[in-house]
This record gives C-alpha cells, sequence and structure tokens, in this order.
C-alpha cells in the first residue's frame, strides 16, 4: 500500500509513523507513507494556501489552488482508490472503514485546517470523508495519523502475530476480554482461575462470556446493531 497525505504541518506526522509497528510496517515494505507541505504547492512569494472567507467571518479557509495542483499531480502518477478529507463533520470512523481502506492499493488523505477547506474540492476530488470522534481538533494531522495506524496494523504481515489483529476489540463487534500476565496474585487480587486451568474450550468460553459482559455494559450500541 502507498498513503500519500496533503497537509500544512508535515512535522506533526512524522513521529507517528516512526516507531513501533508503524515503523515495522515500512522497513517491511508493506506501506509506503508520503507527506507533502501544501505550501510547496502555494504560487504566491508568501507560500500562503489559505484565504479570508466569502461572506466574512472569522477564520481563514484553504484555497483550491494549492490542493487541487497537489491532488492533481499526484493523480498524474497513480490511481487512489480513496482520497479521504479528515474533518471533524465527515462520517465517523469505524473498525470496519479501516478494515475497507487496508485492501487499497493507493489512499490519498487531505488534512482539513482553519475552518476547512473551500467546498469546491471537496465537491471535485474527495471520495470520503472522515471524522474521529465528536469533538474538534486543531487540524486534521492528528486524526490521519490515527486513520493510518488503524489501517496499516491490518495489512497482512504488518502484526507478527496475524490473529492479533482478529481478536481487537471492535473486530468482532464486540470489546475485546480482560487479560492477564505473571504474577497469579497482585496486591490480593487473583487471576481468574479458568486461565490458569489450561483447558482452552473453557478460556475461550469464558472470554467470549467476559466479552459480551464487558460490550453490554459499556457499549450497548454495538449489540444493537
Ligand atoms: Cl478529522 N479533524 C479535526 N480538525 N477535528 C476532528 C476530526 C478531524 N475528527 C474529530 N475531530
Amino acid at each position: 500500500m502507498r498513503i500519500d497525505i496533503l497537509t500544512v504541518l508535515p512535522e506533526l506526522l512524522e513521529s507517528p509513523f516512526a516507531a513501533s509497528i508503524m515503523q515495522r510496517a515500512q522497513t517491511k515494505g508493506h506501506v509506503e507513507i508520503y507527506t507533502h507541505n501544501l505550501r510547496q504547492f502555494s504560487d504566491n512569494k508568501h507560500r500562503n494556501v489559505d484565504d479570508y472567507q466569502y461572506g466574512g467571518g472569522a477564520g481563514m479557509v484553504m484555497s483550491v489552488g494549492p490542493i487541487s495542483k497537489a491532488i492533481e499531480s499526484l493523480q498524474a502518477e497513480r490511481h487512489y482508490d480513496e482520497i479521504i478529507y479528515m474533518t471533524p463533520d465527515g462520517e465517523m470512523l469505524e473498525q470496519s472503514t479501516c478494515n475497507q481502506l487496508s485492501l487499497a492499493q493507493n489512499l490519498l488523505i487531505l488534512c482539513g485546517h482553519y475552518k476547512g477547506v473551500d467546498q469546491r474540492i471537496r465537491d471535485l476530488y474527495i471520495t470520503k470523508e472522515l471524522s474521529i470522534g465528536s469533538y474538534v481538533l486543531s487540524g486534521g494531522e492528528l486524526a490521519a495519523a490515527v486513520v493510518v495506524d488503524a489501517v496499516v496494523r491490518l495489512i497482512p504481515g504488518v502484526l507478527n502475530d496475524e490473529t492479533s489483529a482478529l481478536t481487537d476489540s471492535f473486530q468482532d463487534g464486540l470489546l475485546a476480554p480482560p487479560v492477564y500476565t505473571r504474577p497469579p496474585e497482585f496486591k490480593g487480587l487473583h487471576v481468574p482461575e479458568v486461565l490458569l486451568s489450561g483447558n482452552p474450550k473453557d478460556v475461550a468460553a469464558w472470554r467470549e462470556a467476559e466479552a459480551y459482559a464487558r460490550t453490554k455494559e459499556r457499549r450497548p450500541d454495538l449489540l444493537e446493531e
């Protein structure tokens, strides 16, 4: 997979991909991630990429020119399965969307800033608009990093133990069950006996029951779907 990210703050996207699983995914060749500074595509001497909004009001709007140039120069090189715009008014990111995106060959992600991008960019180029939750971030970069992490870890071969993505919370529509490691007792709290039993059937049944109970308690909405 190849992921291109358009941003006015490329430095915000360095560390999220420079460690741990995301770094290894790149080293092993499962994904190539490129960030592009939109200012490079500005045609004025101040390298501006935003302007005052028509109709007045506080807040700047990202201009059509630099974004259009950036997208079209990338499109000249390859087809993008999705051109994603990160915006708080986008569709809420779900595991199902991450699963779909993990099958893509090429993704292009545009990070919103200021009051957002000129609507015509959305009308002309964007195929998917994503939000990562009902709160407002200063820009789309951290949200884009969340999407990339959630998607890249699903590419086959990225995780060490490939089954570990299958037992994630949400992957089967349930939250994950509690987990324990050594020691068997800590400050009076004991690891559930069944986990020490060595009986895989009993362990699986316990985990499923716990996953269900936790989901019913914390996220009953997931059980209604
Ligand atoms: Cl995608 N962008 C911004 N700026 N804020 C957000 C968001 C995105 N998702 C949730 N909050």
